[in-house]
Order: structure tokens, then C-alpha cells, then sequence
């Protein structure tokens, strides 16, 4: 097969898809240019001596990796100047940056983390940058209120993400299926690597954090054991897997199938994750493969956020695992 570009798949998209005009295909460039700057600066990390915290704690509570505060910046500096956005939404920045009055501005949003699975950068372990992208709402114009970035996933108009793994990935889906690309280092460009993606059914793999059994209620405990007892269409025990990078997590959930599970638990009752900038963009990704992604009772793209750092659980993953889960949150509810 002849190498596809990333551009080239775009291109040959942008006839089929209404809202893939020349802004959007050149917000997605300059997203994946700014990936391909942080994968760089992620190979070169250990080098640098720009490993490890910078003493400082987000908006979230948790300490800021030196490398996230980069990713971070060269996501805003990049993004400001790609002519496409009004705003973002970034999971290491408190407010919402809009885009200031000395850069063209477009008619769309982007909401991001910039570098997901943070905490497993000093160990050399995969993190990756997680995209949504929404539109602002017709006739809006001036400057971007909250309320019309508060949208709810359904409303994205596209949404991926760049794993930075032993190989850098774009998995990326614009509403017409998920398509992955692998960046190729001598080249420089990522080229089409997974054409139309698809969640199996059903897997042969769970992914949660364990740690947090007594803090869960009898629900969730009964869920997590509903994996450790059942059995695969093979007829064999799931195998337990746990990266503790989300991107990671759902990569390989989205190739091999099963579930990635962050249920809430006592000291998280709205469970940890990030509605608008980890669990969307991530849903976005498991519907168009043919997947399902829930908070344990619905399904999370039908969510309206109550603010730009709303959190949610998420049960994302094979359409059968997925709802093994809401079963059991039903009957517990009932
Ligand atoms: P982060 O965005 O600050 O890295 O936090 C989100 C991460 C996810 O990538 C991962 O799945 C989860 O937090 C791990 O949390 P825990 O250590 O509680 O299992
Ligand atoms: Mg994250």
C-alpha cells in the first residue's frame, strides 16, 4: 500500500464531510504539529534534565510535571496562531483562554490535556495529548461566553489524540470512523497506519485502578468483580491490565476491545476524569468505532457540563463490557 499522509487522508475526507472546511483542516495541521513538537521534546526529555515536577500544583490539586507545562505551552502558543479557534479549554489552565484580538480568530473551540498519564513520564512509560474539538454555536460572535463552550460531546465535531508511546501515534476521528496514523520519524509525517478502527464487541481485558476497592461502594465492587469472574467469548478469564495513563488505557482497549473503567468512589464521587477534555473526546473515539462509553447509568456524549472542569466516571470500551457495567449500576439503583 502506498503511503498516506495524514494531510492526504484529511484532504480526501474534506469532500465528504460538511464541516471540514480549509479552518478545520487547518486547526487539525497545526494540532498535529504541535504533537509532533511535544513528542519531540518527550524523546529528548531525559537528556534535557526536564524530568520531574516543577513544584507547583494545577488547578486540579495535582503537582505540574515540568513536561506538562510544556506540552501545555506549545499547545496554547501553537493553537492561538492557527486562525481556526476563539477559544480553549485546557486541563492545566483554571479559565478559559480566548484568543486574543492580534490573532485571526475562527468559529471553533478546542479543549485539550496536553499531557494525559503525566505521572508516568519519569518512568518512561506512554502519556499522550487528548483533543476535543467543538463549533461555536451558530450566529455567535464577539467575545466567547462559557455557555457556548459548555456543549455536550455529542456536539463534537471531531476529537483524538497523540499517544507518545514506543511509537508516536495520531488516532484521530472527524465523525466518519476513527483512523489511526503512526508518525514516522525520518520522514517526519505520520502516515496511515490503522484505517477504520473497530472496538470488538466484546474483550478479554479489564482496566482499573484496584487500589481503590475500599473506597468503593457495593455497585462498583460488584462490577469490578463481575470482570474478575466472568468469562471472555473465549470461554477464558479476563486479563487484568492497568497502565494508569488514560490514553494508554484506551488505546489498547480500543485495538483489543474490553473496558477501561474510573468509577467514582468515596473520596471522588464524581469519579476523577475530566468530562470535557479526557472522557468526551475519548467517547467521541469508542462511538464512531462502534464502541460505548457510559458514567455507569448513561451514555457521557449526552452530557452537559456545568463547567469547563466538570469530572465524570467513565466506562468506556466493547459495547458488552460496557453494558455488563450499567446492568449492574441499574439494579443497585432500582
Ligand atoms: P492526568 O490527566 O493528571 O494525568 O490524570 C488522569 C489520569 C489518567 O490518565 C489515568 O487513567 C488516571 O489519571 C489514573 O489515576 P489513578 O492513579 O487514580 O489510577
Ligand atoms: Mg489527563
Amino acid at each position: 500500500m502506498a503511503d498516506i499522509t495524514v494531510t492526504e487522508h484529511l484532504l480526501l475526507h474534506q469532500k465528504r464531510t460538511p464541516q471540514a472546511t480549509g479552518q478545520f483542516t487547518g486547526l487539525l495541521y497545526d494540532l498535529i504539529l504541535s504533537g509532533k513538537s511535544i513528542s519531540r521534546r518527550i524523546n529528548k526529555a531525559g537528556l534535557l534534565d526536564i524530568l520531574g515536577g516543577t513544584g507547583e500544583v494545577n488547578v486540579q490539586g495535582e503537582n505540574v510535571q515540568k513536561l506538562d507545562s510544556i506540552a501545555n505551552r506549545i499547545m496554547l502558543y501553537r493553537m492561538e496562531r492557527c486562525g481556526a479557534l476563539c477559544a480553549m479549554g485546557s486541563e492545566e489552565e483554571a479559565d478559559l483562554v480566548r484568543v486574543r484580538s492580534e490573532f485571526p480568530r475562527g468559529d471553533y473551540i478546542l479543549i485539550f490535556d496536553p499531557l494525559d498519564g503525566s505521572s508516568n513520564i519519569d518512568v518512561n512509560i506512554n502519556v499522550g495529548t487528548i483533543f476535543s474539538i467543538l463549533r461555536r454555536p451558530e450566529g455567535r460572535s464577539g467575545e466567547v461566553s462559557m455557555d457556548e463552550v459548555l456543549q455536550p460531546g455529542l456536539k463534537q465535531v471531531g476529537a483524538g489524540y497523540i499517544l507518545y508511546g514506543p511509537a508516536t501515534m495520531l488516532v484521530l476521528s472527524t465523525g466518519q470512523g476513527v483512523h489511526g496514523f503512526t508518525l514516522d520519524p525520518g520522514v517526519g509525517e505520520f502516515l496511515l497506519s490503522h484505517p477504520d478502527m473497530r472496538i470488538p464487541e466484546q474483550g478479554h481485558m479489564y482496566s482499573v485502578n484496584g487500589g481503590n476497592w475500599k473506597y468503593w461502594d457495593e455497585a462498583t465492587r460488584e462490577a469490578v468483580s463481575w470482570f474478575r469472574t466472568s468469562e471472555t467469548p473465549a470461554g477464558k478469564p479476563y486479563s487484568a491490565r492497568y497502565v494508569g495513563a488514560l490514553v494508554a488505557d484506551f488505546h489498547r482497549t480500543l485495538i483489543y476491545g474490553g473496558i477501561y473503567m474510573y468509577p467514582p468512589d468515596a473520596k471522588k464521587p464524581n469519579g476523577k476524569l475530566r468530562l470535557m477534555c479526557e472522557a468526551n473526546p475519548l467517547a467521541f473515539l469508542a462511538e464512531q468505532a462502534g464502541g460505548k462509553a457510559s458514567d455507569g447509568y448513561g451514555r457521557i456524549l449526552e452530557r452537559v457540563p456545568d463547567k469547563l472542569h466538570a469530572r465524570t466516571p467513565l466506562f468506556i470500551g466493547s459495547v458488552k463490557d460496557v453494558e455488563a457495567v450499567e446492568k449492574i449500576y441499574a439494579r443497585h439503583r432500582a
